[in-house]
């Protein structure tokens, strides 16, 4: 197996699974393969490496990231854990059920760094094209080492797409929008509230972006906020400042217009209208073209690409589960690649996607795809070692967290659930979410008796 290479494109948590399931068959034993891992950001974590840069990065390079400040987990933690690596192995104390991005970063961190992970990846190192050789099987992948810009080329007998698909913006046009005399922006471009204190905002979409940012600038200050959706709307009782209209046709100046006859006026406009799958890096015939579903046609066990399994594909579904079904996914990617699971035929394969597509296609709202995508876990967990949860307990909880964000969008984040992997029921965070202005790693891990010595000095 030594000499077998294999190749991973990102080092976010999907990445980083593929690294540690390799790892966790070293510990029992086994030899490791030849890893590289290619990361053009100068740093691991994917999406949780905030980034303060919009556009490009310092090299020119697409900008990956499109977190922003103040951003909070949009589900309960218990919901993502790592079932070999737990909040509380992690933190040594129980912590709220709802952290931060940089104390969720902080834990993506905690399991990687406890291993020679860090020596696999190849930093600022950006993949940009990709061949497969019938004749001698191997992938030839090139490269681009961003800090001393030069290109070079590896052979690769295996090849792990973890490059994350929440990216590449899509930008829809309304007309008039070139003449919005205030700002437009994507999501993906968004980096924090603060800029839009006092102001009036449109977002247009209903999904997690619409909401969460909605929300965000709504708890920063914002004068109002309106969503606009174009198939349904989230359909809330919102707070007074937040309203939500049906799509809008047209601009006119600062003005905008809905379907249903509305007009009104707004200083900026946020596009939280999703994102592309997008891979400039590879060819046509090895390219995964879907839209963000909960099963991406084309890809065995939503892993393996199906013409041509050495092909490899991670964290390519919308996602309930993250961290925990990209282990689930990195564990059995990893199995096939050590020669220790074997896969059917292309035909019978074909027809194991054809079943989960027919299911996906009749999915009737949420708490469908909740048990859809916790099904989907199950068959993962039933093909490898990872170690197993309970994902009916946590498809619970994903369902009781879609009925506390109806019942109250500012106060779902307060809520604390129990973890499967430790039975730990979450702490209660020191202040309420709306009155946490502060996302810092050290001002979440403050203790509250803390604060209140040093208030009383
Ligand atoms: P990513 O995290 O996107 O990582 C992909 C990596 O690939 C990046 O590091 C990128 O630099 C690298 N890469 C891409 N192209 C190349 C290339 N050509 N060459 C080399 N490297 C490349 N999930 C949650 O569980 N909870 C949340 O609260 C949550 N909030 C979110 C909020 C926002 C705004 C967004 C966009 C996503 C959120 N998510 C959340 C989902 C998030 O995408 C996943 O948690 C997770 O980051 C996906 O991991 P990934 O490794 O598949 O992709
Ligand atoms: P999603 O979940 O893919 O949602 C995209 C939204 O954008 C959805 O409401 C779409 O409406 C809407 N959309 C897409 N195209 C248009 C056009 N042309 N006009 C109006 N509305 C449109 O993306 P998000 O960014 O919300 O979430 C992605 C991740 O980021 C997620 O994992 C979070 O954790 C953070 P539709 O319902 O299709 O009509």
């Amino acid at each position: 197996m030594k000499n077998k290479r294999i190749g991973i494109i990102g080092a976010g948590p999907s990445g980083l699974a593929q690294i540690r399931a390799f790892e966790a068959l070293q510990d029992q034993g086994y030899a490791m393969p030849e890893i590289i891992c290619f990361e053009k950001q100068d740093n691991w974590g994917g999406m949780w490496n905030y980034s303060w840069r919009t556009g490009v990065g310092k090299y020119g390079e697409p900008l990956h990231g499109s977190m922003y400040k103040y951003l909070w987990s949009n589900g309960p933690k218990e919901c993502l854990e790592f079932s070999d690596y737990s909040f509380d192995e992690h933190f040594k104390k129980p912590i709220s059920s709802y952290p931060p991005r940089p104390v969720l970063f902080d834990y993506i961190q905690g399991r990687i760094k406890k291993s020679n992970a860090r020596d696999y990846i190849r930093f600022d190192t950006c993949v940009r094209w990709v061949n497969f050789d019938e004749d001698t099987k191997k992938f030839n992948v090139i490269l681009d080492d961003l800090k001393i810009n030069k290109t070079y080329s590896e052979e690769l007998d295996y090849l792990v797409v973890a490059s994350g698909h929440f990216s590449t913006p899509n930008m829809p046009y309304f007309k008039g929008i070139e003449n919005f005399p205030g700002t437009v922006m994507h999501a993906h471009d968004f980096r924090g509230a603060d800029q839009f204190k006092d102001r009036n905002i449109l977002l247009i979409g209903s999904s997690y972006s619409a909401e969460d940012i909605g929300v965000q600038c709504y708890k920063h200050g914002a004068k109002s906020v309106t969503l606009s959706y174009r198939t349904n709307p989230i359909g809330i009782d919102w707070p007074e400042g937040i309203k939500e209209f049906p799509l809008v046709t047209h601009f006119k100046g600062e003005t905008a217009f809905f379907k249903d006859g509305t007009t009104e006026n707004y200083d900026a406009v946020i596009m939280c209208t999703g994102y592309q799958h997008k891979f400039p890096f590879l060819p046509d015939e090895l390219r995964l073209k879907t839209k963000n579903n909960l099963f991406p046609d084309h890809l065995y066990k939503g892993i393996f690409f199906n013409q041509l399994p050495q092909l490899i594909y991670l964290g390519m579904q919308d996602q309930y589960y993250t961290f925990n079904m990209f282990d689930a996914q990195a564990w059995v990617a990893r199995d096939f690649m050590m020669n220790r699971l074997t896969l059917p035929t292309e035909a019978e394969r074909r027809l194991d996607i054809d079943r989960w597509l027919e299911r996906n296609d009749q999915l009737e709202g949420s708490l469908d795809n909740v048990d859809f995508q916790s099904d989907y876990i199950k068959d993962l967990l039933s093909l490898s070692d990872y170690p197993h949860f309970n994902v009916d307990r946590v498809a619970q909880m994903f369902k009781e967290w879609l009925q506390d964000k109806e019942d109250n969008i500012l106060t779902y984040r307060d809520k604390t659930y129990q973890s499967v992997v430790t039975g730990t029921v979450a702490a209660q965070h020191h202040t309420d979410w709306m009155d946490e202005l502060n996302d810092s790693k050290e001002r979440y891990l403050y203790e509250a008796e803390e604060e209140e010595m040093i208030s009383d000095r």
